[in-house]
């Protein structure tokens, strides 16, 4: 029966707003994320214009890897990685994004990871743009909304292979790029907040803005996955979606339909101009219906055929349900992204998010009968509280308990046939949260001692989550007690 390939990429996934800091060091412009408060669990973090006195912006120190990175791929080594994945800081390398040149100690930076990396055998997975456009861009042409980003981020891309061509095989161009099909993604991916100030929760939406600016996204994905196709031919390019795995909340067939559809554009629209290289036959309706109108210029559609990917990357947290009843406030549940509505079958994290193990077997099979290409889990984990015992340890079982029973699902879904290439589980060392700013929603196998209120020495430590994922790695997945 078949196993993890032998070549199977265990590792773990970060983001550069979520863990480097040093936010404005050595040449470094402010991002989206350089703008945005610190939250809670139960209040939203803002996004404001300008740097605020004595407000506390989590990305700007954050657990400080710019200048951690040598400690950090080392305890990572220690745990038997294959892959790292991380992103790169596009206001690193082109501060506004507009510049010439680029900046050369943003690339120094770069290489610097990437030689540390390959030191351990360590294979670098990069992500091209995690949730931090220059907020220079969102200032003038409103993020992505403006064409103009299409070929300023072609130009960054262009500038990092130059630099990393020979040391880096496997890139991927957007992280959840379909956060845009949701109005979360203004502010995370598209930049849509132009003059904005005030909590993420309430940014202005307006759907026709939110697709104009995916469209654009899709353009420049596309055109970099073909200049990587025909100048760097090693490179194996990959797309990122958030799956958010829906059932129907009963079996009416109305709801079936309710979950088909919002699976259809939540999940599978963008991966579908992506793979296919072309926008599907249902996002027609959609578009007719929500008034929206993408205006394409000539040769966009040739791209998005040119521009396909290799590979199929994305991260599974949770599932959740659609329905076409009435239901309360109590069905409702938080989720990644977007809320949904709770599944009496599951139990939910902390912070509310389902989970589900059996979902991702489901949701690797649904991908691959779809796509056939190699599929990668980028992102999976159990955010939760940690406790810090007083001679030191962290005792996450809770957390062991979450990897280990999404890990028996794909190997499941590998027995099934899924081609899987590798699982990177989120947050490998504790970081940021994306949607909250917090940093006591920890994903780690590190804990790192640094707080909600920005104080901590900034130490690190292994959790018993570390010893056990060493072990899962060293027996290729197939010892998980
Ligand atoms: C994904 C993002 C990550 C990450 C993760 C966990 O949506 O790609 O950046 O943070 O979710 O989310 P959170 O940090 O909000 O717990």
């Amino acid at each position: 029966m078949n196993t993890f390939r032998k070549d199977f990429l265990w590792g773990g996934a970060t983001a550069a707003n979520q863990f480097e800091g040093a936010w404005n060091l050595d040449g470094k412009g402010p991002s989206v994320s350089d703008m945005c408060t610190n939250g809670t669990h139960d209040v939203p973090k803002r996004i404001t214009t300008t740097i605020e006195e004595n407000t506390l912006y989590p990305s700007h120190e954050a657990i400080d890897f710019y200048h951690h990175y040598k400690e950090d791929i080392k305890l990572f080594a220690e745990m038997g990685f294959k892959v790292f994945r991380f992103s790169i800081g596009w206001t690193r390398i082109f501060p506004t994004g507009m510049e010439d040149k680029p900046n050369e100690a943003g690339l120094k930076f770069y290489e610097d990871v990437v030689d540390e990396c390959r030191k351990y055998n360590i294979e670098p997975l990069i992500t091209l743009s995690h949730y931090e456009m220059p907020y220079a861009l969102v200032e003038k042409y409103n993020g992505w909304y403006g064409r103009e980003c299409i070929e300023l981020f072609v130009k960054y891309c262009e500038a990092v292979f130059e630099r990393l061509k020979g040391k880096v095989k496997y890139f991927l161009t957007f992280n959840e790029i379909n956060s845009g099909t949701m109005p979360m993604g203004n502010v995370l991916s598209l930049g849509t907040v132009q003059g904005y100030s005030g909590p993420i929760t309430k940014v202005p939406d307006d759907p026709k803005i939110r697709f104009q600016a995916l469209h654009h996204q899709f353009v420049a994905s596309a055109k970099v996955v073909k200049l990587a196709h025909e100048k760097y031919p090693e490179f194996k390019m990959g797309n990122m979606i958030c799956f958010i795995t829906t059932y129907p909340f009963t079996c009416d067939p109305a709801d079936l339909l309710a979950a088909q559809k919002r699976m259809q554009i939540l999940n599978w629209l963008c991966s579908d101009v992506q793979v296919r290289g072309y926008y599907p036959a249902y996002a027609e309706r959609y578009f007719e219906e929500n008034d929206i109108v993408i205006k394409k210029e000539a040769g966009d559609d040739e791209i998005l055929k040119e521009g396909t990917i290799d590979f199929y990357t994305f991260s599974y947290y949770m599932s959740g349900c659609a329905t076409t009843h009435d239901i309360t406030d109590d069905d409702k549940v938080k989720g990644n992204l977007t809320g949904g509505l709770k599944n009496p079958y599951l139990k939910a994290s902390d912070w509310g998010w389902q989970i589900d193990p059996e979902g991702l077997r489901y949701t690797l099979n649904a991908i691959y009968d779809r796509y056939q290409i190699p599929l990668m889990v980028v992102e999976n984990g159990l955010g939760a509280f940690d406790k810090l015992e007083e001679d030191g340890s962290i005792h996450d079982s809770y957390r062991i308990d979450y990897l280990r029973s999404h890990i028996e699902q794909m190997r499941e879904a590998v027995k099934d046939g899924v081609d899987l290439m590798g699982y990177t589980p989120w947050g490998c060392i504790d970081l940021v949260s994306a949607s909250t700013g917090e940093m006591a929603k920890r994903y780690g196998f590190i804990y790192v001692d640094k707080y909600d209120d920005g104080t901590g020495d900034l130490s690190r430590r292994r959790k018993d989550s570390f010893d056990w994922y060493k072990k899962v790695i060293a027996t290729n997945g197939e010892d998980l007690a």
